[in-house]
């Protein structure tokens, strides 16, 4: 009998969930991580770790500090653009926002992109791997408004904290790199960036909608409307249209659909998916109504134009609705219903802009006294205005088909219009019911000559027919907006602007930025803006011809910050131009990007679209940014996210503090596979820390010898390097941490149960565990190797190679039975564990036949000869 077998099962390895991790092979390891005996651990290094019996228990503390003292001192991992011909790794890390501490979901993310980074550098890679502030943003804005503080300094004291907090979970970055998006260094280039796109017609200023309080009598973001009402004064929020900036995103939708193409290999599916439903392209057909002129002159001189997916359905139209916004309204309505149109536009003001599209609001609508001719049959057509049409989509009118879209019925249930069908489902020969439109395709009715046609043919008829009628043609419309920019704040980029009563427009001139932000401004959370309010930073000359003029106060949205820069990281000091495009392009697109799914869309659809302008600056040669994503899952505990209003968070520093950054880590890449959901457990993060404590001691009983020769016997040579082997293989091609720390930890058990010459373990083996574990664990690992007196660094040591002659052993036959019975034979390699046995003995179809749905209580594991897996079952059950 393997002693290893029996130490990696310790005869409880039920079916355990995914979390627990699981091996490449499908067996559950709990090789270390069994649950303490006893209560919380006490971790003083001279009182043991709980446990009497062993005192070897190191000085956790002190051994991360001295290491990341000395990865500081001597900027271990700054990057320097290696030779052409060095691979290189781009791993780059959401950047966090400065909020003062760390989460654990900081700790996963970068702990995922430490490990790729340690073992691209083990591999020969030249690896960048950055870190940032996305300093800009409302929390420090609500920090000045409540409590007096000044944005900067809160930022700056945040920052500094977490910079401390990161260090101390020895991540590898290179700090010379550090950016802060509130630099004026930083968001310079943002200002250079609009003018560019000003001057390209990219950036450009229109009404938009946004969230007012009347009582503090200013605007409010999203995230400052709670449940409808102020966060400051809890008056109802109201919306009222102003001028506003926007980036002309959707210059750009179709390559950022089309270009989802190069992403399907490095990009998780739903993340696509999610963009691609955001972009939301529809296909369908632009129709002019003509409106019916009472004295029946002017017809067709003033026209409805829709927008519909469904030109198959144009004989179903029973009345026609407008946008509340839309500007032909003015000139539609008539004296006798304007009060009623007046009322409504009054209630609507009530409505918050992101509750107005719910699709459970009540249709309200009001009726504007005309009528408009459909083209196909010369029908009259009311002209309504409702709320559930939206003056952004489409044309901001439609043809309402109550029998075959669900939002028209309703308004009709509720306004009394008539329905008509015209497609006939291909199943039922009947209509659902009253309250419930079909809105899928079938066969044509009550449509003239279109009448029997199916719904894909008819479509392509009549907007043919509309085409050579000159009623209409076909159209594209995609539900992406341009990006509203303008932010009423303080706390981001100004907008590099000067209105000008003479010339209009006018950016600030390039040699003239960064238009800095003023300081010692006023923080009431009540009237104009804080920048607006600010004389001396207002007030400014033309650019252009020198009168008095105003400088726009409006700030842009920080999530502008983060669209470009992973590309300043390349050359962060760059003062001529926002970075160097040889440089630039030799490192992107990124590598390896990693960060939460919650940035699926806007983060990362805004990072893409800046990218393609970069390109088309002439900046990049790539058209990604990114080229491949990992989005991590998340932490939990009991089951939901951790969250300060749930009370259920673990703050990183507290683990640190008590068992160190490495068990840490360890933890967090065993628990679960990267982008899987992570359950924390304290059973886990004490299962990590006596495993560390394992490999401590294992180092130990090698006592002071430094002789390396002693020969490693050839079964443990074999192990040594099929754990290379599988190591190697999770970390490269799935990032499968967990499993590769389950082979590490098969490693240690057998290099307890293999002692190279009877009194202690093999050095070569230690050696070689010590190179695998240093990206999971570097500081122990760092520890161990110099008391090892092994000569440089570890984390410079060559990523060990797997030599394939130890891969492919001799194989035996396994006789598997079950409850005794010979139930089959498997084929296994000699040096099989009782794990692996196990795992292969549970897939073959008749094991899985007889041992059905009953539970294991016992395998007996002959090495080489038999596997027996005894069930819970009395005997007399036997078949
Ligand atoms: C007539 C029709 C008949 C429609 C039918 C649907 C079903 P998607 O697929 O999301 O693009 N629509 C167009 N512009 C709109 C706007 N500004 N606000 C609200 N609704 C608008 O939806 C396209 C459909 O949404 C269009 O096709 C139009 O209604 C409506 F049996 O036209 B349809
Ligand atoms: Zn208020
Ligand atoms: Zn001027």
């Amino acid at each position: 009998e393997t002693m290893l077998g029996k130490r990696s099962l310790g005869g409880r390895a039920e079916a355990r969930k995914a979390s627990d991790g699981i091996l490449d092979d499908g067996t559950v390891c709990r090789a270390s991580l069994t649950p303490p005996q006893a209560a919380l651990p006490r971790l003083q290094p001279e009182e043991g770790f709980g446990m009497s019996s062993n005192p070897s228990v190191y000085d956790v503390t002190a051994i991360e500090h001295k290491w990341q003292e000395q990865w500081e001192r001597q900027r271990a991992f700054a990057c320097l653009d290696g030779p052409p011909s060095q691979p290189r790794f781009y791993c780059l890390v959401m950047f966090p926002y400065p909020s003062g501490r760390i989460h654990m979901g900081h700790v996963r993310n970068y702990t995922i992109g430490d490990v790729l980074a340690r073992f691209h550098r083990m591999r020969g890679a030249c690896v960048l791997h950055p870190i940032g502030w996305d300093a800009f943003g409302l929390p420090a804005e609500n920090a000045a408004i409540q409590h007096g503080v000044d944005p900067e300094r809160w930022t700056r004291e945040n920052i500094a904290e977490m910079r401390r907090q990161l260090e101390a979970l020895g991540i590898s970055y290179d700090w010379d790199r550090e950016i802060a998006t509130c630099d004026p260094s930083y968001y310079r280039w943002n200002q250079w960036f609009f003018i560019k796109m000003f001057e390209r017609g990219l950036a450009y200023r229109a009404q938009g909608l946004v969230n007012w309080c009347p009582s503090c009598q200013t605007v409010l973001a999203n995230e400052q409307v709670h449940d409808g009402v102020c966060w400051r004064c809890h008056t109802a929020v109201t919306q009222q249209a102003l001028q506003q900036w926007f980036l002309r995103i959707t210059a750009y939708a179709e390559e950022l659909l089309e270009d989802h193409r190069l992403l399907t290999e490095g990009w998780p599916e739903e993340v696509l998916l999610m963009q691609r439903h955001w972009i939301g392209k529809s296909v369908g057909a632009e129709v002019e109504f003509p409106v019916w002129d009472d004295q029946r002159k002017a017809v067709g001189e003033l026209a409805i134009r829709i927008f519909t997916t469904r030109p198959d359905t144009l004989f179903g139209a029973t009345f026609m609705v407008l946008a509340p916004e839309h500007p032909l309204i003015e000139r539609l309505v008539t004296p006798a219903c304007r009060p009623a149109l007046e009322q409504f536009r009054e209630r609507l003001k009530q409505a918050t802009i992101k509750t107005r599209a719910a699709a459970d609001r009540p249709k309200e609508g009001v009726f504007l006294g005309k009528t408009a001719i459909n083209p196909v049959n010369q029908e009259r057509l009311p002209i309504w205005v409702a709320e559930y049409v939206m003056m952004e989509y489409g044309t901001g009118a439609i043809m309402a088909v109550p029998a075959h879209d669900q939002r028209d019925l309703e308004f009709t249930l509720r306004h009394g219009l008539p329905v008509r069908e015209v497609i006939r489902p291909p199943s039922s020969p009947s209509f659902p019911s009253r309250e419930t439109a079909y809105e899928g395709p079938g066969t044509l009715i009550n449509s003239g000559r279109f009448s029997g046609l199916d719904s894909e043919t008819a479509t392509e008829q009549i907007t043919a027919w509309l085409v050579s009628q000159g009623k209409g043609k076909g159209a594209v419309t995609y539900k992406l907006r341009d990006w509203l920019i303008s932010r009423q704040r303080y706390w981001g980029t100004p907008i590099p602007i000067v209105h000008c009563q003479g010339c209009g427009l006018v950016p600030v001139s390039e040699s003239e930025l960064p238009v800095v932000l003023p300081t010692g401004v006023q923080f009431t959370g009540s009237g104009e803006s804080p920048l607006a309010q600010c004389a001396e930073f207002r007030h400014i000359r033309c650019p252009r011809c020198a009168h008095p003029a105003e400088r726009e106060t409006d700030t842009m949205d920080t999530f502008v910050d983060s669209s470009w820069y992973y590309a300043r990281y390349v050359d962060p000091q760059n003062d001529h131009v926002p970075f160097d495009r040889e440089r630039v392009n030799a490192w992107l697109p990124v590598h390896q990007y990693i960060g939460g799914i919650e940035h699926a869309c806007m983060h990362l659809i805004y990072a893409r679209f800046w990218h393609k302008v970069m390109r088309d600056l002439g900046l990049v040669t790539s058209d990604e940014p990114f080229a491949r994503l990992l989005t991590q899952g998340m932490v939990t505990l009991g089951g939901a996210a951790m969250s300060k209003s749930r009370g259920n968070v673990v703050d990183p520093s507290d683990i640190i503090t008590r068992y160190g950054a490495d068990t840490a880590r360890l933890f967090i890449l065993f628990a679960a596979p990267p982008e899987k959901q992570l359950e924390w457990t304290m059973d886990g993060v004490e299962g990590a820390w006596r495993f560390l404590n394992r490999v401590w001691r294992l180092v130990e009983r090698l006592g002071t010898s430094k002789d390396m020769s002693r020969p490693t016997s050839p079964a443990l040579e074999r192990i040594i390097h099929r754990t290379i082997h599988r190591v190697t293989r999770d970390i490269e091609r799935s990032y499968q941490f967990n499993t590769a720390i389950a082979a590490t930890m098969e490693l240690v058990n057998a290099l307890t149960a293999y002692p190279a010459l009877g009194d202690e373990p093999s050095r070569n083996g230690i050696k070689t565990l010590l190179v695998l574990l240093a990206p999971f664990a570097p500081h122990i690992g760092a520890e161990l190797w110099e008391r090892m007196g092994l000569s440089g660094d570890v984390h410079r040591q060559p990523w060990p190679q797997a030599d394939p002659a130890w891969l492919t052993g001799e194989t035996v036959d396994l006789v598997i039975q079950v409850d005794g019975k010979v139930r089959g034979r498997i084929t296994v390699p000699q040096q099989t564990t009782e794990v692996e046995a196990r795992s292969q003995a549970l897939q073959h179809p008749k094991v899985q036949v007889f041992v059905g749905q009953r539970s294991i209580s016992r395998v007996i594991y002959i090495p080489k000869r038999l596997i027996n897996i005894v069930t819970n079952t009395s005997p007399s059950e036997v078949p």
